[in-house]
């Protein structure tokens, strides 16, 4: 945690629940991943489509996420897996259940987010794939920090 915090004193937001791809403060405004490579596997977090948590730390204090997935088959192809999130305050954030397509069950897919910043947009990417069964409990560290809220708006693209 305290990594964590200092890296954080420069970072723009850091994804942590799903397990990342990578994160390089310096890269991350690069497409798709933040300049890892989206069809790594070494880290694949399983997906109930039936709903998941994704959670980050941030340090704007105003910004709209993108929730975007694409499958492993068709890693560029991306399509949104939520509307948009208008979220505010600085720290720890996590939406604890996002569902995902029915019909992906049992797929590899890569999920997205993408942060619209001061600075541009910016990417996190994480190895899931998507499973059947219940909704996957909150990790312990997806949380909201004091201050922080958000809520879903229209997609603005
Ligand atoms: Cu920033």
């Amino acid at each position: 945690m305290l990594l964590l915090c200092a890296r954080l004193a420069t970072s723009h937001f850091v994804l942590l629940d799903p397990v990342s791809l990578g994160f390089d403060d310096e890269n991350e405004g690069v497409a798709p991943c933040g300049s890892f490579n989206a069809t790594d596997r070494t880290n694949v977090t399983n997906w109930p489509v039936k709903g998941a948590a994704i959670g980050f730390l941030t340090t704007h204090t105003n910004a709209v996420f993108e929730f975007n997935t694409a499958l492993l088959s068709t890693p560029n192809n991306w399509v949104p897996l939520t509307k948009d999130l208008n979220q505010t305050g600085v720290g720890q954030f996590c939406e604890p259940q996002i569902p995902a397509r029915e019909d992906w069950k049992g797929k590899n897919g890569i999920l997205q987010v993408i942060q619209h910043s001061p600075e541009g947009l910016l990417y996190q990417c994480a190895a899931i794939k998507f499973t059947g069964g219940p909704k996957a409990a909150t990790p312990s560290a997806c949380f909201n920090d004091t201050g922080t809220a958000a809520i879903w708006v229209g997609h603005h693209h």
